[in-house]
Parts: structure tokens; C-alpha cells; sequence
């Protein structure tokens, strides 16, 4: 065969234009003159795909050659962001092309605005993953990401009188330059039917017979490494109607028939399930997630091993990483595999299925644990039940065995619950299967093993750990802070972008006052960058000399948004009351982001009441501008990487216990703000690295919350107790922010009087307190200055190329190729 067509990297701009213009012409069908800017925007993309196209094939060629062990992330999202910039910044093309372009009268940033983001993903749990597969390629860890190709991503929000309404997000409508079909690669995913019984050889074996199935295409996207020279892959995979099965109904005569089984089959990718906790139970979502992990499991099986390949060797040559519990459907599916299909024996493919797996939690709330009633499971994969039925009575007896006839025990690790419906704990099937189980910070991780997980951890010596969460710092420093970047590296030199730890070598720089203008001055500078973009996205601006506060992250109650909504009441309600001189007031403008899910209602209400509380305080002359609340709706990753680095102050305020760990507290550290937070999730670990005097700690500590809870939490006795609580509330209560219509935000207050799950009011005083030592801190902006310069000096810690080294250590064990 042919060797692969190189395309080196262009050493001149002139070079640059030619394939750019090339592109145009020949992929595009127009020219210069007549092209519109998608038209350009996508002949660019293809430029830099081609630079990269060269080194994706040899490594993808090199990987299957080494066979050594790698890693198959399976994650049923990948919330990517835009990709063009971080794909040149990889390339090392930034420079080339901005000047080849300007040779052809285009303005690069016209360009970049012009890309959809793939927004394949909810929030966090999406944005790990992609954070984590920029570091494996650029750590050139042997590594494949498996995933969903949504054909709608999270919907695009938008605000009408305040109130989310949803659109679909239709981003591959232009086109996406940056995927590339195979369906030669496609695999046939079956669901339905039953087992049955057969006899083999004297011993009697269960089977699958399916009723229907559906073609799974893969799509293949390009993951390059920053500045190695490697180009890994992220393989998503589309639902696509196989022709047997439309063929059988077609010339049975029922057209109509034919086509609705069809879109049936196609629905399966067809949308990304907006929910980020309580999982609804929908058929369609079991569908998806074994969709893509047979497909997944079959590709790597059939693709990626050497002829004659033993299986009792797999542990040696793979890993498989379960996102949360929403893959967790591969496990029975290996074993089917293995037993079914390659003919092992139960204990022989068992014990395989145990070095193969490794499992992540990403929560501790108890209703975002997925279950899937056993009816359904077994309508829709008769089969895998069956074996999941068996995983569990081994397990069972193995815990008799250890425990004793302990009944209470017993059921309560059951990987079958009974109430309220026979069910599937996918947790604890992923437990029980994983060589390792971990958590997403220290907190997070201990809390699993002494509280939701604890008999598992008495059972299972060793098999917990914890991998504290991390972010890319070539997305959300190097590109989305390119100010800040260069002040870096005029500072400590270049190489902290792969190194981060290397940040510490800026402490010094905090007692230099030169230094520290220069700081001042980025800040300032990120501040008209985001003004200018909300300016030109949302008509709304941003005053000079304001303290931004920022809180953007999903909307949900245990996050606490309501929290920083009464205290912007607080402040607008001693204004207008008289009990504040406006002239106390520190500037500040609150920001916030946040897409609620669309059949949650209280996080619906939330949305319009900040909205709501918005339009009032905004407008209201007695605050003379001096407390703005700005809400820019549809909250995404090409928004965040403005919002980041113009932060002041970021606001990381869950109930302490609640929070996994949050990844915006990292970027927001590692770009200079301040934090406001409780100790919770990875906070703990951003305030014990940047030290007391450098983060603004309040509220209740984890035991302090199940105390509280213990004894009984009566969110009454503070509002009574309180008065600032109480005419905050009161406030909101009597329709000021409603038009006097007292109706609208009822519920909110009476769930906060009467129920207040996140004990919101409980921490109320002391995050007011917390408020005013910030606004104290920020009037010193020297002293302010030096407390940002050495929160960048001391995150480098949350480098996602950390998270995935301490992930090989402690459980993969899959050294980078060299
Ligand atoms: C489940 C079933 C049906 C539909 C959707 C889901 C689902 C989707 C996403 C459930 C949860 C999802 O995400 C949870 C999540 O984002 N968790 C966050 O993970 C981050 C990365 O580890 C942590 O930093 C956050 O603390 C944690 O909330």
C-alpha cells in the first residue's frame, strides 16, 4: 500500500495561503471573491486538518503496531468547545496563519466567531472529558476516547420576560470540517427479543436472539497534542437504520411502516439528554448508552488487536474508564462478549471483566444515582440481565461469605434494589466489577467510602481511590488568557503550558509591584475583552471599575445561585431602605451563567427571579450604577473562555458535602480571581494550596451539615433570627421584584422557609460576612493584586496532565509511548 500523502508543516505564510486557497476552490467550489465567511471559515479548518493529517495517521498506525496498553475513555459526553483555535495552537499554526490570512484581506478573529462549539456535553462530566483527552494526547498517552455523535447538542438558551426557553441546537447544520466519517467502520448494534436455551456439548448455554438493530457509524476527530507532534482520536458514534431491517418491513409492503422504524432506529443519537442529575429512566437513554459502548467494545475488540490475540491477555493490552455510571452497561456487554460470542467460561471471562474496568463517580447526591428497572432493562437486553442477575448472586454469596447472614447488609449492597420498582443499581454494578472506583476530590472521594459506598469499601480493601479533577491549561490559559500568558512567559519563561507546576516560580513576582500593574493591567484588558463580547452578543455593558463576581455554572439548588441572589437583595434592599449609604456601595457587577434543565421547575424559577431581580436593581437610580446583575443567556465554552479571565471574584458556593469538585474553580483560580466558597469538593484543595489569607472561606463544614441535618434543620429559625435574611426574603416575598405580583416567586420563598434542602439560609449570615471582608479586600487593589498573582503561582496543581498522571499511577497503568 501506498504510503500515507505528508503534508509538512508550512514554513511561510505563502504556503499557507496556497492550501488555504486551494481548499477554497477545490473543497469549497468558490472563490476568494464569492466566498462567504463560512465559506472561508471551514477552507481553514481544512487547512489545519490537513497539517495534522500526517502525524494522526502515523500514530493511529503506531499505537495498533506497539500494542502496548492504552486506554478506552467511555463517556457519553464530550463537551469539546470551539475547535479551530485550539487546534492551531496545537499545530503551532496561530502565527502562520493570521499572517497568511491578512495577506488575503481576512481578519482571523471574523473566522474563529464564526465556528458552532460541539456542545456534546451537559456541564462538568462533559468537560472533564475533554479536558482529559487534550492531556492524553499531549502526555502521548496511548489512549482512545469513545462517545455519542449527538446530532443535537445541549439546547441554545435563550431568555423571554426573563424565563428559559429552549432551542435545539442544530450545530452541524454548516457543516463540521472537523470530523470524518467511516462508515466501512460501522458495527450492528442489536436490542429486544429473548434469550434462550441450547444445549452445548452437554452443557446447557444461554443465548441471545435480538429482534431488531440499528448501524452505529462511527465518526472520527482528531485530538491533537499541544505541540508534540501527536494526533489522537475521539471516535463518536451515529445511529443509522440498517437496510436488513427496513428491507424485511419494505417488502412486507408497509411503507409507511418502514420509514417510522427507520426514524426509530435513528432517534438513538438523534439528541443529547439535557438532564445533569436525576436521570429520568427513559428507554431512549438506556438505548443510547449501550449503543455506544457495544459499539465502542466491538470496535476496540475487532480494530485494535493483533491476530490470534489471547484474551485471557486483555488486562495487559486495556482499559476501559466508565464516565460515571452512564457507560456502565459495557460491563455485562464484555461478558456477553466474551462468554457468547469468544466462548469463555463464566469465571474465566469474569475474572478479564474485573482488571478492565475502572469506574469514576462524579456525585454524591442520592437522587443522581442511575437505576434502570429490571423490566425495562429486560424488555430492551434480555441477555445482559441475565447476566447482570449472575454478577450479583456471585457477589452476594462472596458477601454472605464475609459478612455473615446479615439480610439488612445483604439488600443494602444488592446490585438489584426492590423499592420502589425492581432495579439495577448501576453504581454498585460498576463497583463491583471496576478494579478501581474513584472520586473527583479528596473530599469527594472520602465521603464516597464513608458514606454512599462504605460496606463496598469494607468489602473491597484498596479498590477506592481518588483523582482530584483537573482543566486544561491550553484551553482556559493559554488561549482563553493570552495577555496573561504572555506576562507568564516573560516572567518564568515558556513550558509551563505542559509543565504547570512551574507557576510557583511567579511567587516572587507577587512583592513586584511592576509585576503587579502588569497583572492589573491584563485584568483590566480581559475586562474589555468580555464587555466587548457582551456588548456585540447581548446589547448589555459592563461599567468601568466594577468588581465582577462571577457565578456560572449549571443551575442547581445545591449549588446555591439562590444564595448570591439574597445578597445582591441585601445590598439593593439597605440601599432603598436607607440603612446603606450608596456611597458604600463597592462597585461590583454580578455575573451569572447557567442553563437550568428543561423539566426542572424550581431551577426555572431561579432563572427568572435573577432576571427578575436584575431588571429591577439595574434600573433602579438610587444605586447610581453601583450594583449591576448581568445574566447573558446560553452560558457555553466559547463564553466561558471570556467570562474566566475577567473574573474578580468566583463564586464556588455549594453546601459543603454536595459538590463533587467543580472544574470553574480551578480556571478561576488559575486565571486570577479570588474565590468565594465553602469547603466543599475541590475547593478544599484550591484553599489549602493558595493558603487562608487568599480565599474567602464561610459557611458550614460537611460534618456541620450532617450534624444540622441529624438534629433536625428548621430554615425558619434563621429567617427569624436574622433580620437581614428577613427583609431580603420579605423583599422578594412581597412582588418587588414582580410587579407587585406576589404570586411569581412564591414557591421559591416558601421552599426556602419551609424546606430548604441546601440549608441556604443556614449559611446565609456568614456568606454575607464573607461578602463584606471581599468588598474590604477589594479596595486594597495592591494587596488584592498580590493575592490573585499567587493564586495563579499555586493551582498549577489542577493541570488535567496531573488528574491523568495520578489516573495512570493509581489505576491504568499505561505509560506514554515514546
Ligand atoms: C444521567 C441520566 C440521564 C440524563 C443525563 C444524566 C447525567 C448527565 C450528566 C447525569 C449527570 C451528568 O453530569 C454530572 C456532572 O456533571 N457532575 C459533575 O462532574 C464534574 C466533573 O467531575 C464535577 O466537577 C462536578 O462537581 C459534578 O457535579
Amino acid at each position: 500500500l501506498a504510503l500515507a500523502p505528508v503534508i509538512a508543516p508550512p514554513s511561510t505564510a505563502d504556503e499557507f495561503v496556497e492550501r488555504f486557497l486551494h481548499n477554497l476552490n477545490f473543497d469549497r467550489g468558490v472563490a476568494l471573491s464569492a466566498s462567504s465567511a463560512n465559506d472561508r471559515y471551514l477552507a481553514l479548518a481544512h487547512t489545519v486538518r490537513d497539517y495534522l493529517m500526517a502525524r494522526w495517521l502515523e500514530d493511529v498506525r503506531h499505537q495498533k503496531e506497539v500494542q502496548a496498553k492504552g486506554v478506552c475513555y467511555l463517556s457519553a459526553e464530550y463537551l469539546l468547545g470551539r475547535q479551530l483555535d485550539n487546534n492551531l495552537l496545537a499545530a503551532d499554526l496561530t502565527e502562520v496563519a493570521t499572517e497568511a490570512l491578512a495577506s488575503c484581506g481576512i481578519d482571523l478573529d471574523e473566522l474563529r466567531a464564526h465556528e458552532v462549539e460541539p456542545g456534546l456535553g451537559n456541564g462538568g462530566l462533559g468537560r472533564l472529558a475533554a479536558c482529559f483527552i487534550d492531556s492524553l494526547a499531549t502526555m502521548a498517552v496511548p489512549s482512545i476516547g469513545y462517545g455519542i455523535r449527538y446530532e443535537y447538542g445541549i439546547f441554545r438558551q435563550t431568555f423571554v420576560d426573563g424565563q428559559q426557553v429552549e432551542q435545539p441546537d442544530a450545530w452541524l447544520a454548516l457543516g463540521s470540517p472537523w470530523e470524518f466519517a467511516r462508515p466501512e467502520d460501522a458495527q450492528t448494534i442489536a436490542f429486544g427479543g429473548h434469550t434462550e436455551k441450547y444445549d452445548d456439548e452437554g452443557v446447557t448455554r444461554s443465548r441471545w436472539v435480538p429482534a431488531w438493530n440499528v448501524q452505529a457509524v462511527p465518526y472520527n476527530y482528531m485530538v491533537p497534542g499541544f505541540q508534540n507532534g501527536r494526533v489522537n482520536t475521539l471516535r463518536l458514534w451515529s445511529a443509522v437504520a440498517t437496510s436488513a431491517f427496513d428491507l424485511r418491513i419494505f417488502n412486507s409492503g408497509d411503507y409507511e411502516e418502514a420509514v417510522r422504524a427507520q426514524t426509530y432506529a435513528e432517534n438513538i443519537s438523534k439528541v443529547l439528554y439535557p438532564e445533569d442529575s436525576t436521570p429520568q429512566g427513559k428507554e431512549l437513554r438506556l438505548q443510547q448508552q449501550y449503543f455506544f459502548v457495544a459499539a465502542s467494545i466491538h470496535d476496540f475488540l475487532d480494530n485494535m488487536l493483533a491476530d490470534g490475540f489471547d484474551l485471557a491477555n486483555l488486562p495487559e493490552r486495556v482499559i476501559f474508564q466508565l464516565n460515571d455510571t452512564h457507560p456502565v452497561i459495557a460491563v455485562p456487554e464484555f461478558m456477553r462478549v466474551l462468554i457468547d460470542e469468544r466462548h469463555l467460561e463464566w469465571d474465566a471471562a469474569w475474572a478479564i471483566t474485573r482488571q478492565c474496568f475502572a469506574y469514576t463517580c462524579h456525585t454524591l447526591l442520592p437522587e443522581a444515582l442511575e437505576v434502570w428497572p429490571v423490566e425495562l432493562l429486560g424488555r430492551l437486553l434480555p441477555r445482559h440481565l441475565e447476566i447482570i442477575y449472575r454478577i450479583n448472586d456471585e457477589f452476594l454469596v462472596a458477601v454472605r461469605e464475609r459478612f455473615g447472614d446479615d439480610e439488612m447488609l445483604v439488600r443494602n449492597m444488592s446490585i438489584i434494589a426492590e423499592h420502589p420498582v425492581r432495579s439495577v443499581r448501576m453504581a454498585y454494578l460498576a463497583t463491583v466489577a471496576g478494579a478501581k472506583v474513584n472520586g473527583v476530590a479528596e473530599l469527594h472521594s472520602q465521603l464516597l467510602r464513608d458514606k454512599v459506598l462504605h460496606d463496598f469499601d469494607a468489602f473491597f480493601p484498596g479498590k477506592f481511590t481518588n483523582v482530584t479533577n483537573g482543566v486544561t491549561p491550553r484551553r482556559f490559559l493559554r488561549l482563553a488568557n493570552p495577555e496573561l500568558s504572555s506576562l507568564i512567559t516573560a516572567a518564568i519563561g515558556d513550558g509551563w503550558a505542559t509543565d504547570l507546576e512551574r507557576l510557583r516560580e511567579l511567587e516572587p513576582f507577587a512583592e513586584d509591584a511592576e509585576f503587579r500593574t502588569a497583572f492589573a493591567g491584563v485584568k483590566a484588558v480581559n475586562k474589555r475583552r468580555l464587555s466587548e463580547v457582551l456588548r456585540e452578543r447581548d446589547g448589555v455593558e459592563i461599567s468601568d471599575g466594577h468588581m465582577l463576581d462571577v457565578m456560572v455554572k449549571r443551575l442547581h439548588e445545591y449549588k446555591r445561585q439562590l444564595l448570591k441572589v439574597l445578597h445582591i437583595v441585601t445590598t439593593y434592599e439597605g440601599v432603598i431602605s436607607g440603612r446603606i449609604a450608596v456611597s458604600d456601595v463597592v462597585p461590583r457587577t454580578a455575573i451569572f451563567g447557567a442553563k437550568a434543565a428543561p423539566g426542572y421547575a424550581m431551577a426555572k424559577r431561579i432563572i427568572h427571579l435573577i432576571n427578575a431581580v436584575g431588571e429591577v436593581v439595574n434600573t433602579d437610580p438610587r444605586l447610581e450604577g453601583r450594583l449591576k446583575v448581568v445574566f447573558p443567556p446560553n452560558y457555553n465554552v466559547t463564553l466561558a473562555e471570556r467570562v474566566i479571565p475577567a473574573a474578580d471574584l468566583s463564586e464556588q458556593i455549594s453546601l459543603a458535602g454536595k459538590e463533587a469538585s467543580g472544574t470553574g474553580n480551578m480556571k478561576f483560580a488559575l486565571n486570577g480571581a479570588l474565590t468565594i466558597g465553602t469547603d466543599d469538593g475541590a475547593n478544599v484543595e484550591i484553599r489549602e494550596l493558595v493558603g487562608d489569607d487568599h480565599f474567602y472561606l464561610f459557611g458550614m463544614s460537611e460534618p456541620e451539615v450532617s450534624e444540622l441535618s441529624a438534629r433536625g434543620y428548621r430554615p425558619q429559625d434563621f429567617y427569624q433570627a436574622d433580620e437581614g435574611l428577613r427583609r431580603a426574603i420579605d423583599l422578594i416575598a412581597s412582588g418587588a421584584f414582580s410587579r407587585g405580583d406576589r404570586s411569581v416567586f412564591e414557591p421559591v420563598v416558601s421552599n426556602l422557609l419551609y424546606e430548604d434542602r441546601f440549608m441556604v439560609l443556614a449559611d446565609y449570615a456568614s456568606y454575607v460576612a464573607a461578602q463584606e471582608r471581599v468588598d474590604a479586600a477589594y479596595a486594597d487593589q495592591e494587596a488584592w493584586t498580590r493575592s490573585a498573582i499567587l493564586n495563579v503561582a499555586r493551582t498549577g496543581f489542577f493541570s488535567s496532565d496531573r488528574s491523568i498522571r495520578d489516573y495512570i499511577d493509581r489505576i491504568w497503568h499505561t505509560p506514554p509511548l515514546v
